[in-house]
């Protein structure tokens, strides 16, 4: 296998290219590629994140063999013993995550997860509020061509158009208008604290269920540096491979039993067949890693990144919507800087470079969603890799390096080496 010298790869990494290399060349090679890129860009997409050794290796492990529909001592196959453990080890760690009574672990996505809980919660043609995805929302909150906008209807909250912040009392009488079965909180591309309290209360006035997709902010929540939406949301959805550092999947939590019980029949067999086993085992790993302390030390760094990333381009001439974050995310409006600057050209400018990011519109973008005048930064990546705040400045000046330069291909190439050289000094594993 021809994997350049410099990039450091774990020994099980070495052994499956080694497996793979005569076996399957063209797998080989793409999979290498891709290791490689990872090893020796810079991630900066706010939803993605680098598991650990463990994790990884877990979530390809002889776990994948079995079908184990139904739940732990529930199941319709033979041979789950150790499947029942497994997922009751996954359960146990995410009730105690989260401080909740109830975990579905099962959900192979957000959007599978979300999708479970709309049909335990609502019936078809009921109405759910939520924040549309132009805003920060997300695709399974409603959006037309998705089954969320297909099967329910949707009334929709904005952003306040001047703060761009979430503005409660135009979302309370929003809600007392349209009287809604569910109002959903929890978002894509919000850089904000969400009041879960307050949501419960609009909730409450006027008789819907509250349900939080707190996918983006899920390892922040379990490590105390956001406030947890429980006990305010009726249900809790979730991913597992943003903040929380797990492996790719979707995570459901309640504290009423009888939600729960819904909830499990609405993922199998009501939305899902045969769980993905080996994810599970994956999940239950990372759910472990969260509960120590050092993951409380990781989330309280994810924030400090972002503050001083999002410090460094302001002073570059950025604006970030709503003035700023409190998360792990930011919004930029490129147009600040240059007012031909668009997402799309950003995120092609920056790849080359080695600085992976992506296009996403700013609330009341002009421009269309292939264009869009905003990136979406996030620090979860760069923090798992042992990158800390005076490392933004220097992640900052690339960016707009690159960026003030429109592309230019002798600074986009004098980038790709520096930031290059840099990432190997920041193996993905240590
Ligand atoms: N696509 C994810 C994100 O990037 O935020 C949400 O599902």
């Amino acid at each position: 296998m021809n994997f350049p010298k410099d990039v450091a790869l774990d020994a099980m990494s070495v052994q499956l290219l080694q497996l793979l290399e005569g076996y399957d060349p063209a797998a080989a090679r793409l999979m290498a590629a891709e290791a490689e890129r990872q090893a020796t860009t810079l991630e900066l997409i706010a939803s993605e994140n680098h598991v650990s050794m463990q994790v990884m290796h877990a979530a390809g492990s002889w776990l994948t063999n079995k079908y184990a529909e139904g739940y732990p001592g529930k199941r319709y196959y033979g041979g789950c013993e150790f499947h029942d453990g497994i997922e009751d080890l996954a359960r146990e760690r995410a009730k105690q995550l989260f401080g909740c009574r109830f975990a579905n672990v099962q959900p192979h996505s957000g959007a599978n997860a979300n999708t479970a809980t709309f049909m335990a919660m609502c019936e078809p043609g009921d109405t759910i509020l939520s924040l549309p995805i132009k805003s920060g929302g997300h695709l399974s909150h409603g959006l037309k061509v998705n089954f969320s906008g297909t099967f329910y209807k949707i009334a929709e909250y904005d952003l306040d158009a001047t703060t761009e912040l979430l503005d409660y009392d135009a979302i309370a009488t929003v809600a007392r208008a349209c009287k809604p079965k569910m109002i959903i909180c929890g978002y894509s591309a919000y850089s904000r604290v969400i009041d879960f309290a307050r949501f419960r209360a609009i909730a409450d006035e006027v008789g819907a269920f509250l349900m939080a997709d707190i996918a983006h902010i899920a390892g922040l929540v379990a490590a105390g540096v956001h406030p947890s939406p429980f006990p305010h949301a009726h249900v809790v959805t979730t991913t597992t491979h943003k903040t929380l550092r797990g492996p790719r999947g979707g995570l459901i939590l309640t504290n009423d039993e009888e939600i729960a019980k819904k909830i499990d029949r609405k993922v199998f067999p009501g939305t899902q067949g045969g769980p993905l086993m080996h994810i599970i085992g994956a999940k239950a790993i990372a759910f472990g890693e969260a509960l120590k302390p050092e993951f409380t030390v990781y989330c309280q760094q994810v924030v400090k990144n972002a503050s001083a990333l999002a410090a460094g381009l302001v002073k570059r001439g950025y604006r970030l919507c709503s003035g700023g974050t409190d998360n792990h995310l930011m919004l930029v409006d490129l147009r600040a800087r240059d007012a031909n600057l668009t997402g799309a050209n950003a995120e092609k400018w920056l790849e080359t470079a080695g600085i992976i990011v992506n296009k996403n519109g700013i609330p009341n973008d002009p421009r269309p969603p292939v264009a869009t005048s905003g990136l979406r930064l996030g620090t979860p990546a760069l923090t798992t890799r042992g990158l800390k705040e005076a490392d933004m400045e220097l992640v900052a000046n690339w960016i707009d390096r690159v960026l003030g330069s429109s592309g230019d291909a002798a600074t986009v190439t004098a980038v790709r080496a520096e930031v290059r050289a840099f990432c190997l000094k920041f193996p993905l594993f240590h």
